[in-house]
């Protein structure tokens, strides 16, 4: 029977990215080497995010990171964990994480081809009562096969050559592009391997659903607020739309994605660059966008347009179904 037969025949993460990388006859399986230390790090932390309430691993580490928010044990030690696998791959040659204030630059006998920037635990406030949270990362290719510099992360989004997140949730589930579509792979807690599950996922044209923190709203700029108005309050006789947030990217970010709709961070009056980084949250969020018929728009442009100056600049991110950002993009237009 053909349903036995899939049954049998296991797409592993691993399998599916030789398959895609043995298209380009140049390809190395460099890219598949730094992958599989990427999906380690992963495993790490989904096993230790499932222990924590168990091991005692919530709580404070006394230490307080660059962004002046409390750490937690688990953000460093996922932190610790992607990093030494990142340089121990050997195809890496420039790190940004959220966790550390400066671009961490690999030592030349390490050095590979690749730039990662990631969100080791994005979300890290829900990890006390068990809220999925996420790993966010980002790639580039170096640009020279000179010494690597800041330039070689700064650069934008649309020059990323994958990006992804992996979710700690019900299930552990690793969401990647490589530039051609979306796939999503369920970890197989049994045999320790990435499946499959979520083949060429494409997001709903339209959705029912928008995704924000409401509590900001008082500070919101007009297409904002007016979007949000209309969420609620449909001029054209369409049924009103959901609010549904989580408060943590990774998991708000996949339900849209799998659903369809909207989720945003805007600019505020207290904020007006908005809470989300560039590198690390808003451009592999949006290059997964994309890469799934959807859009990415900060309120000004193309999310992944922008150039950042700062490995660290956040924006303002308005991300979901194609329909719905262009309903955005219209207000924003309107405001002139
Ligand atoms: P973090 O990197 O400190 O965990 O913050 C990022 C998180 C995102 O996961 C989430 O989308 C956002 O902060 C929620 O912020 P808020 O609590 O202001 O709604
Ligand atoms: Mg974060």
């Amino acid at each position: 029977h053909a349903a036995d037969a899939r049954r049998t025949d296991l797409m592993t993460i691993t399998r599916f990215v030789l398959n895609e990388q043995s298209k380009y006859p140049e390809s190395r399986g460099d890219f598949t080497i730094l992958l599989n230390h990427i999906v380690l790090g992963c495993k790490f932390v989904c096993s230790s995010v499932n222990k924590a309430g168990l091991a005692k691993l919530i709580g404070l580490a006394g230490e307080i990171n660059i962004q002046g928010e409390e750490q937690k044990k688990l953000d460093v030690l996922s932190n610790e964990v992607f990093i030494k696998a990142l340089v121990s791959s050997g195809r890496t040659c420039i790190l940004v994480s959220e966790e550390d204030e400066d671009a961490i630059i690999v030592e030349p006998s390490k050095r590979g081809r690749y730039c990662v920037v990631f969100d080791p635990l994005d979300g890290s406030s829900n990890i006390d009562c068990g809220v999925s949270i996420g790993t966010i990362f980002g790639i580039y290719m170096v640009k020279d096969d000179h010494e690597p510099t800041l330039a070689d992360v700064l650069q934008p989004g649309k020059q990323m050559v994958a990006a992804g997140y992996c979710m700690y949730g019900s299930s552990c589930t690793l969401v990647l592009s490589t530039g051609k579509g979306v796939n999503g792979f369920t970890l197989d807690p049994s045999l320790g391997e990435f499946i499959l599950t979520h083949p060429d996922i494409r997001i709903p044209k339209k959705g029912k659903i928008y995704s924000v923190n409401e509590g900001n709203a008082k500070d919101w700029d007009g297409p904002t607020a007016k979007y949000v108005e209309n969420c609620k309050f449909p001029k054209d006789g369409s049924p009103s739309k959901s609010l549904r947030y989580i408060g943590s990217m990774v998991a708000d970010v996949h339900r849209t994605l799998l659903y369809g709709g909207t989720f945003m961070y805007p600019a505020d009056k207290k904020s007006p660059s908005g809470k989300l980084r560039v590198l690390y949250e808003v451009f592999p969020m949006s290059f997964l966008m994309e890469n799934a018929g959807g859009q990415a728009f900060t309120g000004k442009q193309r999310a992944l347009d922008l150039v950042p100056t700062k490995i660290h600049d956040r924006s303002p991110i308005f991300l979901g179904s194609y329909d719905d950002i262009e309903e955005i993009k219209a207000l924003y237009a309107a405001e002139g």
